[in-house]
């Protein structure tokens, strides 16, 4: 088999930049090593940035995201029971989130790639990049017992945290860099309407919280738990409890509880690796960094990568400039780490961490009273949360 581009991993990094360049005409192929359903199980990020929504309408497969997706102009930050509303279209110009869960455009791309008639491969095992720093790539695996090979230009990584891309990098050619929270957030999302319009980021002596939602019927809740929790030690009524205990007096008084319908603990971590290419082989999405989720980065942090490749390749294949495919780390990097700052610093002001003394505390409550007290500093933060414009690549 040979094709332009093998893209490794079907989440959403690999469909998205699979359907954008496939909108350019260049042909590409899809390995993924779980089936479908499976990888629709993983009940994961719900806010979207302009961005990210700009390239689903520009890969073809928007139309659900701008009928059913909630345009959210504002989010609600609590402190020990106190609520602030960031409001994003005075504080951002006019900017705003979309919330649509990653479940649903996932299954948007898969459907708007099975339209598209280019081949993906899902139960492929043993998948594995060889001469990316060669002339002439290629990709071998195995699928319903058979092995294959496809040659190609260029291998995008779109793996995720534990894929075999990042390993393909030798270890003296890479730096990494690792920061793991003590525990993390224990999710429940449930057939009931969300306790407020917006959703509501909670600091709260006992540890924080989140509401959000998917739809006016279907929230998703969060609370941060500590390290050696289990998911088996969580009743739905012990999580409806605890959460009540951290929302606001009028928050907790409204909010509706019911069976959840998935529950999930999520660990907290900040990861990058550079450079984030190496030959002919790119590294995209949670395959290069991973954030912790408090400020809803992850999935927009590997659009912006996406973005990043498809711009370079459009250049390369309909514009003969091969020059450009040396910048794509160095581009992606400067957005990467923007996100990885905002996602650690909201993460170290809202969370209770086991072995920040009483002092640090104070000081991180004062802080975020601080930011909140203040147009400038509502700003900062509004603005982040949207998320900043990509780079032009040129
Ligand atoms: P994914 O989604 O992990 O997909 C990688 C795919 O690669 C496949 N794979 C392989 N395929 C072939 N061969 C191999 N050897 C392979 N190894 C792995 C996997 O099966 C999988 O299908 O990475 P991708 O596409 O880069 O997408 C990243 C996002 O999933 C992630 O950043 C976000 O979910 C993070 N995140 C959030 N991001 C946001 O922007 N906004 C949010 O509100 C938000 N909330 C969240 C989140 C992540 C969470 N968890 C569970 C970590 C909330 C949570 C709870
Ligand atoms: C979610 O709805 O799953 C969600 C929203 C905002 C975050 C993280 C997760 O910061």
């Amino acid at each position: 088999m040979k094709t332009k581009v093998v893209i490794i991993g079907a989440g959403p990094s690999g469909l998205l930049l699979g359907q954008l360049l496939h909108k350019k005409g260049i042909d590409n192929i899809i390995l993924e090593r779980v089936s479908p359903d499976y990888v629709l199980g993983r009940i994961r990020a719900g806010i979207l940035e302009q961005g990210f929504a700009k390239l689903l309408r520009e890969a073809g497969a928007g139309e659900r995201m701008d009928e059913e997706g909630e345009i959210h102009g504002g989010v609600e930050i609590a402190i020990n029971g106190e609520r602030s509303r960031l409001d994003f279209k005075k504080l951002t110009n006019g900017k705003s989130v979309i919330v649509y869960g990653q479940t649903e455009l996932t299954r948007d791309l898969m459907e708007a790639r099975d339209r598209s008639n280019q081949i993906s491969y899902y139960e492929a095992s043993n998948v594995k990049p060889h001469n990316v720093v060669g002339e002439r790539p290629y990709v071998s695996f195995e699928h319903q017992g058979q092995k294959h090979k496809i040659q190609c230009d260029y291998i995008a990584g779109c793996d995720g945290f534990h894929g075999v891309s990042r390993k393909t990098i030798p270890e003296e050619c890479k730096t990494e860099y690792d920061r793991v929270y003590p525990g993390g957030w224990l999710g429940v999302l449930s057939e009931t309407p969300p306790v407020n319009p917006e959703l509501v980021y909670i600091r709260h002596e006992r540890g924080f919280a989140l509401c959000s939602m998917r739809s006016q019927t279907r929230s998703r809740y969060y609370i941060q738990v500590g390290e050696d929790e289990a998911v088996e030690n969580w009743s739905d009524g012990k999580f409806w409890q605890e959460l009540k205990r951290r929302l606001p007096d009028d928050l907790a008084a409204k909010l509706v509880t019911g069976p959840s319908i998935e529950k999930s603990i999520a660990p907290m971590r900040s990861f990058v690796v550079e450079p984030m290419q190496y030959g002919k082989l790119f590294l995209l999405g949670d395959a290069a960094h991973i954030v912790p989720p408090t400020g809803a980065k992850g999935l927009n942090t590997a659009a912006g990568d996406v973005y990043t490749l498809y711009s370079i390749l459009d250049q390369v294949y309909n514009e003969g400039n091969e020059d450009i495919i040396s910048r794509y780390s160095e581009i992606c990097l400067r957005r990467v780490w923007a996100g990885e700052r905002f996602s650690w610093w909201m993460s170290n002001l809202l969370h209770k961490f086991e072995g920040v003394s009483d002092f640090e505390e104070k000081v991180h409550s004062s802080e975020l009273e601080y930011y909140l007290a203040t147009e400038l500093g509502q700003k900062i933060i509004a603005e982040q949360y949207v998320g900043l414009a990509y780079d032009e690549i040129e």
